[in-house]
């Protein structure tokens, strides 16, 4: 593998709308987060990930662009986001932005160009097919956000258009060379402005299995999940190699794909020293207890589950590169509130937690609010979540046969909403995030999870993630830590998640996922406790006496 700059860095997302406001506006904007750049270097995170910024009328959260060229005014202005850039720059901080490319907005002049005349040029750039009512639809298959893929053209009674998500972001035909073109001038235009690179939104979907055909209706709807066609669909390689090639590669971009459904033949050329990205999120944890019929069809991810998806990641990585290591981000429950019981939730689990996602190998992805703990979001009414995902379960879970009290716990359980609340800085009104009521509700949490808090607290949970970055850039440690091979350590004791990390220093990776106390044996004499999220570490003649949830990094 060849070394790269960021192998040996922490990467931190930004929800920009829940992160910091500065105009009083209740919305987190580019100003707040230059306002924080000094405190972010000071915590030590290298890159950040800022979720979409662009114009947009914000029907799914700014991931529907109506002009790629320009900032949304409810973060700022072009001016705003050039500063930010600079001000990054100035602290050493790379910044990478969100690309959504398999869709835009119904707003963007393209799609307007295209309703207006449908064969011209711009009809191209999108899926567009005539229809009939009552005839079959092109294809049988089901958006992401439910419903059919397939909507009216507006101001079309005989069109109809694709879209893998919601019906206000149009599929772009990568087809079209033409389209290409001009998203290859769009994503060279950004990086001249100077970011490192691009967070690929939802990838996998460019490349569509034509001719449109039906598949075998996986529901009572007749739909199929679309996941089907990109099983079955060949050929993305073509599309993201011209794209590394055009835009990536003569800027040397670190890019992270979101790659979530994958034909494992093509999965290695993804990423690594030749692949399409520099590296792909690894959504194993993540995915553990998905069900494929909906939210409502989920498992309880078990710690032993947890495992399993680890050393998966790993198995899979190693030979080709470094994936991302993730358990949540915006499209997520707080990992938190996911993995670890209600009742059993404290700091010492969320440190385990967090010291997992760094020792595992792979590059640490830290989602806004993940190094303070911050927890789901309660909602009492359904009414209340935003994000247009949940409702679309909602349904889901209803039409499953689900009664309506069932459903909503389904969906709060897994809302986007739960992480996009807006970050906790201080126990002041709002958290410390504007002076006035935010655009989604703050987690009444938040006077006693917050930020100014656990910086004046040195047993903190954020402190703790401050102990973790600095040990990855301890050079003592680094090149154990970044590119030692992970070995698995007695996997078949339950509820412990073990292995070793081995390179030119040999570490031990030990962490007591339940609450009971446990042993575990060493397999030699420890040289020194690199970490404990505990005060004490009790060992008994090579046996560590582990306490619930206790977690520890040992040098061998
Ligand atoms: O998500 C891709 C994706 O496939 C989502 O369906 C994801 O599985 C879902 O959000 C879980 O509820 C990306 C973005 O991260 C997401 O925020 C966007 O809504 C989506 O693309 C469309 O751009
Ligand atoms: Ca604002």
């Amino acid at each position: 593998m060849i070394r790269k700059w960021w192998h040996s860095k922490v990467a931190y997302q930004i929800y920009p709308k829940s992160f910091y406001d500065t105009n009083e506006d209740g919305i987190g904007d580019l100003p707040g987060i230059i306002q924080k750049l000094d405190y972010l270097k000071k915590f030590g995170v290298d890159i950040l990930w800022l979720s979409p910024v662009y114009c947009s009328p914000q029907i799914d959260q700014g991931y529907d662009i109506s002009d790629y060229y320009n900032i949304d005014p409810m973060f700022g202005t072009l001016k705003d986001m050039d500063m930010l850039i600079d001000e990054a720059k100035k602290r050493n901080i790379h910044i990478i932005m969100d690309l959504v490319v398999n869709h835009c907005s119904d707003q963007h002049e393209w799609f307007k160009n295209a309703c207006k005349d449908p064969d011209g040029p711009y009809g191209k750039f999108f899926y567009i097919e005539n229809y009939h009512d009552g005839d079959a639809l092109p294809t049988n298959l089901r958006s992401y956000f439910g419903g059919s893929v397939w909507d009216k053209l507006p101001g079309h009674d005989d069109k109809i258009y694709f879209h893998s998500f919601h019906k206000s972001q149009p599929d772009l035909n990568w087809e079209n060379p033409v389209l290409r073109e001009e998203l290859y001038k769009m994503i060279c235009w950004w990086l001249d402005k100077g970011i490192s690179g691009f967070r690929v939104d939802a990838i996998i979907n460019i490349k569509k299995d034509l001719p449109f055909r039906h598949y075998p209706a996986d529901a009572e709807d007749g739909l199929c999940d679309i996941i089907n066609m990109h099983k079955h669909s060949r050929g993305i390689g073509n599309y993201l190699n011209e794209l590394k090639e055009r835009c990536f590669k003569p800027y040397d971009a670190f890019t992270v794909g979101e790659v979530f459904c994958e034909n494992g033949d093509e999965l290695p050329l993804f990423f690594g020293d030749d692949g399409y990205f520099s590296t792909i999120f690894d959504f194993n944890i993540i995915e553990s207890n998905r069900g494929i019929k909906g939210w409502y069809d989920y498992t309880q991810t078990t710690p032993d589950d947890i495992k399993k998806a680890i050393f998966k990641g790993y198995e899979f990585a190693k030979n080709t590169g470094m994936m991302a290591n993730v358990f949540e981000n915006h499209d997520e429950p707080r990992g938190v509130s996911r993995f670890i019981p209600g009742n059993e939730l404290n700091e010492y689990g969320k440190k385990l937690l967090g010291g997992l996602s760094f020792m595992t190998y792979g590059i640490p992805f830290i989602y806004q609010g993940q190094e303070i703990g911050m927890e789901n979001l309660p909602f009492d009414d359904i009414k209340a979540i935003d994000d247009v995902n949940s409702h679309s379960e909602y349904d889901i879970a209803l039409k499953a046969g689900l009664s309506p009290k069932e459903a909503f716990n389904v969906v709060t359980y897994f809302s986007r909403d739960n992480a996009r609340s807006p970050y906790q800085w201080d126990a002041s009104d709002y958290a410390g995030f504007s002076t006035t009521e935010p655009w989604l509700r703050i987690n009444p949490n938040y006077t006693k999870i917050n930020l100014f808090e656990q910086m004046a607290r040195p047993l903190s949970l954020w402190n703790f993630y401050k102990s973790l970055i600095d040990l990855r850039k301890d050079k003592i440690y680094t090149d154990t830590i970044c590119y030692g091979k992970m070995i698995p350590y007695i996997p078949e004791q339950t509820n412990i998640i073990a292995f070793f990390r081995k390179a030119d220093r040999t570490l031990l990776v030990v962490a007591n996922f339940q609450k009971d106390d446990a042993k575990v044996k060493l397999p030699s004499a420890i040289v020194r406790v690199l970490l404990n999220n505990m005060l004490s570490l009790k060992i008994k003649e090579l046996t560590l006496m582990l306490q619930g949830y206790q977690f520890v990094i040992l040098e061998l």
